[in-house]
């Protein structure tokens, strides 16, 4: 806009200047026509204008030519001025054609970038969709898996109920008045109390695995039963067995519930010891062997575990037997374990140093069957019965329980 202004002025310039040249060379003040004269100069009256002094023809050629000279700075400028709006307006057009072409460089790349942003978007998705399919098999396969488990535990569970005989097949012969190896009878389904209880059933139940109801637990209760009759007429229910190097070194909660292998080397768990023995009066059969193959027994009267508020507190009664009463220094001690230290040690934690969970005194013990012996090789590793083997290691432990007033049957077997 300026610059076509600027051009427009510069058009009117040249003819307004020739005009206003002529208007004041031509007409005088007064605006009434006058010419003066070229040759001479007259004195000016009153009513003619004065005439420039030396005004002739030639100062007119004069100005004329400066005229000439000044229209042609006014054409040159008026020239410049076109120019640079020429300028100007391809310097615009210039600009403008660049963003065009840039717009349309973009608008023919928008195809090409959406297609990429789709093919993005659809591998997104299909990994998605793999991995979803993958997280749905495998958890399939554990669901599948899990329900195997289930049907493995209900049918061992079924296999316990029904009385069939886990283990110790090799004693059925034993057992058996002819030497024979009889399949166990199918007796009935029945849930029973404790081993003692199954025995009194019959007493040619062999020892295995049994399910049994133990009052203030509520699902039954795999134990292993131990119904030798030649240990007091059998009916025992085991609840410490070690033939193995198995670790006892666990926790209270461990202890509290059991863990291992009924079959093999395991603790049956304090709260069914405490559960069964609170009942009425119980007794307990400790069993021991050491490196050389020798077997000791300790019998005690009244044995007793107290509830988990008294941190199942050992009773133990009357002693007999061949292994020595290591107990009676433990009567009245409450249960340690590594993360519970109730010993009357003060120094350190009995179960803790000696890996194993027991009834620790204040020197610790004097029997103690959960710990571990690892001084020498030559020697078990499974506990201490001092007054049976000293410091040495046992190679096999059992501790289990029975009703003082259990009379079994007299056995027909020799
Ligand atoms: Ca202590």
């Amino acid at each position: 806009m300026t610059s076509s202004s600027g051009k427009m002025d510069m058009r009117l310039v040249l003819p307004v200047c020739v005009v206003l040249l002529t208007v004041w060379l031509v007409v005088p003040a007064d605006g009434t026509a006058f010419s003066c004269p070229t040759d001479a100069y007259d004195v000016p009256t009153q009513n003619t204008p004065p005439c420039p002094k030396n005004r002739g023809k030639r100062d007119l050629t004069s100005d004329i030519a400066a005229m000439k000279t000044e229209v042609e700075g006014l054409k040159e400028k008026v020239q410049k001025a076109k120019s640079d709006n020429k300028d100007d307006q391809m310097e615009m057009e210039n600009s403008l054609n660049a963003e065009k072409k840039k717009r349309e460089d973009l608008a023919n790349q928008l195809p090409d970038m959406m297609k990429k942003v789709d093919d993005l978007k659809t591998a997104a998705e299909a990994d998605i969709d793999n991995l979803k399919t993958g997280q749905s098999e495998a958890l399939k396969q554990l669901k599948a898996k899990l329900q195997d488990l289930k049907q493995k535990v209900n049918d061992l569970e079924a296999k316990v109920r029904d009385g069939v005989r886990i283990g110790e097949e090799n004693k059925a012969g034993k057992d058996n008045t002819d030497g024979t190896s009889k399949p166990p009878k199918q007796n009935k389904p029945k849930d029973v109390q404790d081993c003692a209880h199954i025995h009194e059933q019959s007493s040619s139940k062999r020892s295995g695995l049994y399910s049994s109801m133990v009052p203030g637990v509520r699902t039954s209760v795999i134990t292993y039963c131990d119904m030798d009759s030649t240990k007091e007429g059998g009916g025992w229910t085991v609840i410490q067995r070690r033939q193995t190097g198995d670790s006892f070194e666990r926790k209270w909660n461990e202890y509290k519930h059991g863990f291992g292998d009924p079959m093999g080397t395991f603790w049956w768990g304090n709260e069914k010891v405490h559960q069964l023995t609170q009942q009425k009066p119980y007794q307990l059969r400790v069993e021991l062997q050491n490196a050389a193959g020798i077997k000791r027994v300790a019998l005690y009267d009244d044995f007793k575990l107290e509830g988990e508020d008294s941190k199942y507190t050992l009773h133990v009664g009357k002693y007999s037997g061949t292994a020595g009463d290591a107990l009676r220094t433990h009567n009245g001690n409450k249960f340690s374990t590594k993360d519970q230290d109730n010993d009357d040690y003060a120094p350190s934690s009995c179960a803790e140093g000696y890996k194993g969970g027991w009834w620790y005194n204040d020197h610790c013990f004097d029997g103690n069957l959960n710990a571990a012996y690892e001084n020498e090789a030559t020697e078990g590793t499974l506990g201490y019965w001092l007054s049976f083997n000293g410091y040495k290691g046992l190679t096999y432990t059992a501790m289990m329980i029975r009703p003082s007033d259990y009379k079994p049957k007299t056995n027909s077997t020799p």
